[in-house]
């Protein structure tokens, strides 16, 4: 196994709409769910860094891609969050344009997190970009968040109904907490792995 360690961590820009350049040639790993559902948290607790990337108190607040860079080496990036039922008509246009456009033509993504609230499961405004993530072929890694929040039947109930909706066996699906740190290392050894992979790939 590989050194799976966060040893430097810096923000390194934002893209507010479509077509702006990331900032910098290194490969990125997306972190992408529905708003709220732990985005920045996770980040945060990703990184052990408790303040990195902002948590809301209100949904639907951020509507840049944040790029952080870890290690000198590759980025991680905070997508704003999609399928918040507030939600203007224009404000998820706005969000579907910039997802898109950072999806497509970006040679530079290695994968995307996934993220799924544990207390809600795979929801409708999760389809739109799983359809997306498989029609491009891009790697993707599960996770259920805010595990913490369930008791022990609640949770196994949440991890079989989440591998089921996607056809994946249980070792393919993440149990995480940012809030009490489980899950954070094996996720963590995951995320290197995608960008190991894709650095050796592209030699
Ligand atoms: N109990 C618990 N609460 C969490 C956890 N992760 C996030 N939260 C809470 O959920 C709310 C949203 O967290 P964020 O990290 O801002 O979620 P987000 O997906 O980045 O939200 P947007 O950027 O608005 O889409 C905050 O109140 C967090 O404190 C967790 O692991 N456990
Ligand atoms: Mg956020």
């Amino acid at each position: 196994m590989g050194d799976a360690r966060v040893r430097q961590v810096e923000f390194a820009g934002a893209i507010g709409a479509p077509g702006q350049d990331p900032p910098g040639q290194s490969p990125q790993v997306a972190v992408a769910g529905r708003s709220n559902c732990g985005k920045s948290s996770l980040i945060n607790a990703l990184v052990g860094r408790k303040k990195l990337a902002r948590v809301s108190q209100v949904p639907g607040k951020t509507r840049e891609i944040n790029f952080y860079l870890i290690n000198d080496r590759f980025f991680l990036t905070d997508l704003p969050g999609y399928g918040f039922a507030r939600a203007p008509v224009e404000a998820r246009e706005q969000w579907r344009r910039l997802i898109e456009s950072f999806l497509t033509n970006n040679s530079e993504l290695a994968g995307i997190i996934v993220l799924i609230d544990a207390r809600r499961g795979l929801q409708a405004a999760d389809e739109q970009l799983l359809a997306w993530l498989a029609e491009l072929q891009i790697p993707t890694l599960f996770a259920l968040t805010k595990i913490d929040k369930l008791n022990r039947s609640g949770r196994k109930r949440a991890e079989e109904a989440l591998c089921a909706d996607l056809g994946l066996p249980s070792d393919q699906v993440i149990a995480t907490s940012a809030h009490s740190g489980e899950g954070m290392d094996e996720l963590r050894e995951s995320l290197f792995a995608l960008v190991d992979s894709r650095s050796t790939e592209a030699v």
